[in-house]
């Protein structure tokens, strides 16, 4: 816990370290009550050191007990160095050190204690076993380190356990011996041969079962892959196993990046506080990103696995080899994995689904924080505690970034930039700006203005109109750029923007996009740089008013406002070469006809529906029935993804001030409406698809699924005896998660009352089948959290009793406690404010355990802004009490203070 005015750090204040570690011997000596580390650096001070030589050594190191400290074999006595809560301070070092730039030997013996270290930062027990989080900052609480990125060293770790308990011991690299110690102990120790920054450290000891394969590198090279798991969960291991061997396939193919060590594992633990972490040859999973098998895990458990275990592998490169200077340029490090994850996960299944998920998540959750108060730019100026920063506009944002230098420089080119900045800086920690400018070397584009993008938040507004002249046959496209202020922000420049578009005809062709002053015919589709605040694109040689097609596939993260005809939105939702704006013209239309609603419901009207909507949907079904009748290919996650609905998240991102209860409203009733008008098609859609086939979790099947899981959805909203019936039977005989859970969700939210007794029994026997999974019992926490039916809250209080849930565990909170206030925004934000205090209680509760998800958890009350006055004042009065608590942890005063501003 910290005082409570933690200081802040800026960017601009970044100096190279004063000394490096050029090697580090650990010895970890693991018990129950005290661990003994000792650690053994080879030092010096470092020749590029801006300030004056002779400046003390300062190593952090927090939470910990200093045994001794030695300098070449000599013990310091106690007027030698200085210890306070975050510091070890040596000031004399010997003479040489100071003299000729010498080495020293500085060796340090600590205790600490995993069993009752709860933040699971630094070196912690998960269940039976020891493991380690080190990034960010989490090195500091295992031993006196220079814990920051641009300190590279190389490790040898050896761990020291009982043999009984712990029999399998592991760290990064190699393992080069083992043998026995007294007393029943055992060792092994570890080497790793790449220099590396401490966040990169990782231990583990445990009881585990080992699957084992092997991949063969494109140099030849046989490198052994091992999942570390519980016995009971080796079944799960497959899908984890077979993504990674995709991922390194795919790494090599398309960024001609090959895996360095002999040896990459993988450990699962129960209680983390992320998805997972690259540590060099050994990562560390949270079971809910490693494991999967058909019975307990849905197809989106099965694609996130894939996806983190790519990410994750993909780290070794663009992270590990080539890391950060400093923690201002995470981005560097988790943008750029984050593009290269997507990448191959459109490779693996369907590129414009996982678009359009990915967008979809980007403009509901980063779009709000870039409009909320703690809005920083994908590269940030200044942060308190930097737990807090690992966040969508790092991850997310960054990525999207890397797309538009993708999209401005060009595939090849782009491919070049990758090769020259992993060669250059191979072994080296650098910044956002290498990244550039090897984009810029690379592809001879000027970059200048795109790098805004890394040092302005915020999301830029584009305003754009169209106007035909039919005379000279030209179409003139104008558009208009803004960017809101975000906190220290108040002006922006104008962006550097690519915007990939395309102009089609009312025959439904593409046409030639010719700008005025060129002399030859342009392509069908091209990528436009916007750079100016007002700018104008004049095509010639348009023959036929056209419908545009703007921002393909997303191209940049940007907020488009485009006043479409409905009409015009229904053709490009089937004439679109694009099939991103294919779907986002559907996305267009039904918010649009939505907010019209919105309209009726706020003004006490009856709510009035532009049919047009109803027949753009039984458009889309019907093109599906009569496709799979006729056997013509289709991708029907795609149908599946038209058919759906925006998220009331997303509704509630666009408006100005939300109303919680208008936005449920609108679409439930839009969704009551398509069910029962459209229910013969979207019964003959769901029999046609629900085949007793077995599951497979490829991209067909995740497909059919999807598609028969929306159907059943809309279905159950005829209050039609047969379809509870149908879901029942979905859920009792499903052999696959995702069909269970799909049919079990439907359940908790059915307002028929013949669904009570159905959902009871069916959530009873779902915990007693699953009850020992406990990935499958957080879903079925995560399921009753979400219900939009009365009593949510309550419920939720009730399962917090329960003996499945631990608030230690930060998957079991996530899945009630950040289910209920993330995702239930009906009940959270109910207007008795009952919601709120919860949450502040659990926030306060978390606080003293675990500041980082206590902090995570702050998100739904930082949004208070968007919100009526009532609202608001219960929300703030909440971001208050959490303030005046006395031992307020850096992450949760951090989000708060920024909160309350
Ligand atoms: N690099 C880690 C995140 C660490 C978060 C520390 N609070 C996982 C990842 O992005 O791959
Ligand atoms: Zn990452």
């Amino acid at each position: 816990m910290r005082d409570a005015q933690p200081k802040t750090i800026f960017l601009k204040d970044y100096q190279a370290p004063a000394f490096l570690i050029d090697d580090t011997q650990l010895r970890f000596e693991l018990d129950e009550e005290l661990t003994r580390v000792r650690s053994r650096l080879t030092m010096r001070r470092n020749p590029l050191y801006a300030e004056h030589a002779n400046v003390p050594l300062v190593l952090d190191g927090q939470e910990m007990l200093l045994e001794s400290v030695m300098i070449d074999g000599h013990i310091l006595g106690a007027d030698a160095y200085r210890v306070d809560d975050d510091t070890l301070t040596i000031d004399k070092l010997p003479k040489a050190v100071d003299d000729n730039g010498a080495a020293f030997i500085l060796e340090c013996v600590t205790q600490i204690k995993p069993q009752d270290n709860t933040s699971l930062e630094g070196l912690y027990k998960s269940k039976k076993m020891f493991c380690t989080q080190c990034e960010a900052e989490g090195f500091r609480k295992i031993t006196y380190y220079l814990d920051r990125p641009d300190v590279m060293s190389k490790f040898t770790t050896c761990v020291v356990a009982d043999e009984a308990r712990y029999p399998l011991l592991l760290s990064n690299g190699n393992a080069i011996e083992r043998g026995k110690e007294e007393g029943g102990r055992h060792f092994v120790k570890w080497e790793d041969p790449f220099r590396k920054p401490c966040y990169l450290f990782a231990l583990v000891a445990g009881d585990l079962v080992c699957v084992e394969d092997h991949f063969k590198t494109c140099s030849g090279r046989e490198i052994v892959l091992q999942i570390f798991v519980e016995s009971k969960d080796r079944d799960k291991c497959a899908h984890a196993m077979e993504s990674l061997k995709n991922a390194m396939a795919w790494d090599e193919k398309v960024f001609g990046r090959e895996y360095d060590l002999d040896i990459f594992m993988i450990v699962a633990v129960d209680d983390f506080n992320m998805g997972a972490m690259e540590n060099k040859g050994l990562n560390i999973f949270n079971t809910s990103c490693v494991l999967a098998n058909p019975a307990t895990t849905t197809d989106a458990g099965f694609q996130r696995v894939e996806g983190v275990v790519a990410h994750e592998y993909f780290h070794n490169w663009s992270g590990n080899r080539v890391t950060c200077r400093d923690w201002f340029q995470l981005s560097l490090k988790e943008g750029f994995t984050v593009f290269r994850d997507c990448e191959f996960s459109s490779d693996m299944g369907s590129r414009t689904v996982k678009r359009i998920d990915d967008v979809s998540f980007l403009r509901t959750a980063q779009f709000a924080e870039d409009a909320g108060p703690m809005a920083h730019s994908v590269r940030p100026d200044s942060y308190m505690e930097i737990s807090n920063f690992y966040t969508l506009t790092i991850y997310e944002k960054g990525a999207e970034v890397v797309r538009m230098i993708q999209e401005l420089v060009g595939p090849q080119a782009f491919r070049k930039g990758s090769d020259l900045y992993f060669d250059r800086h191979d072994g080296q920690a650098v910044t956002t700006e290498d990244f550039v400018k090897a984009m810029e070397e690379a592809s001879g584009v000027d970059l200048t203005q795109f790098r805004l993008w890394y040092s302005q938040a915020g999301t830029p507004k584009i305003k754009a109109s169209g106007n035909y002249d039919e005379q000279n046959k030209t179409y003139t496209l104008s558009v208009e750029q803004s960017c809101p202020a975000t906190p220290d922000q108040a002006v922006k420049q104008p962006f550097h923007i690519p915007m990939r578009m395309g102009l089609i005809d009312r025959k439904g062709h593409e046409i030639a996009l010719t700008l005025q002053g060129e002399a030859e015919r342009g392509p069908l589709e091209r990528v436009l740089n916007i750079s100016q605040q007002r700018e104008e694109f004049v095509f010639i040689g348009v023959t036929d008013a056209p419908v545009p097609s703007l921002f393909r596939g997303f191209s940049a993260p940007i907020k488009l406002s485009f006043d479409y005809d409905r009409n015009d939105l229904i053709y490009l939702m089937t004439h679109d070469s694009d099939g991103f704006n294919r779907w986002n013209a559907a996305q267009l239309l039904t918010v649009g006809v939505m907010t019209d609603m919105l309209g009726d419901y706020q003004a006490g009207r009856s709510l009035v529906l532009d049919q047009r909507v109803i027949t753009a949907f039984e458009a889309t079904l019907e093109s599906c029935v009569e496709k799979m009748r006729t056997g013509v290919e289709q991708d029907k996650e795609m149908v599946a993804q038209l058919l759906a609905l925006p998220s009331e998240a997303y509704l509630s991102e666009l408006a100005e001030e939300i109303d919680v209860a208008g936005i449920h409203a609108v679409r439930e009733h839009l969704a009551d409406v398509l069910g029962k008008t459209l229910a013969s098609k979207f019964a003959t859609l769901y029999d046609l698809n629900n085949k007793a086939e077995p599951y497979r979790a490829d991209a067909t099947g995740i497909a059919r699924r999807a598609l028969k899981n929306t159907c059943l959805g809309y279905l159950m909203r005829t209050h039609n005896a047969h379809w509870l019936e149908a879901c029942q039977e979905q859920f009792d005989n499903a052999d696959n998660m995702t069909d269970v859970s799909a049919a079990l969700r439907l359940l908790v939210n059915c307002a028929m009352p013949e669904a009570e007794e159905v959902r009871e029994s069916a959530l009873a026997s779902f915990y007693h089948k699953w009850q020992h999974e406990a990935l499958v019992v957080d879903q079925w926490f995560s399921i009753q959290a979400t219900s939009t039916l009365p009593g949510a809250l309550e419920r939720v209080r009730t399962l917090m009793q329960h003996p499945a849930f631990s608030v230690k565990n930060p998957n079991k909170v996530r899945a009630l406690i950040g289910a209920f206030c993330g995702q239930n925004a009906l009940h959270f934000h109910d207007i008795s404010g009952a919601g709120y205090e919860f949450l502040g209680d659990r926030i306060i509760q978390l606080n003293a355990l675990n500041p980082q998800i206590a902090s995570r958890l702050v998100t739904p009350l930082t949004r208070w802004k968007k919100y009526d006055s009532k609202r608001q004042a219960l929300m703030r009065a909440q971001l208050q009490r959490i303030a005046k608590e006395k031992t307020l942890s850096k992450d949760v005063y951090e989000v708060v203070a920024k909160s309350l501003k």
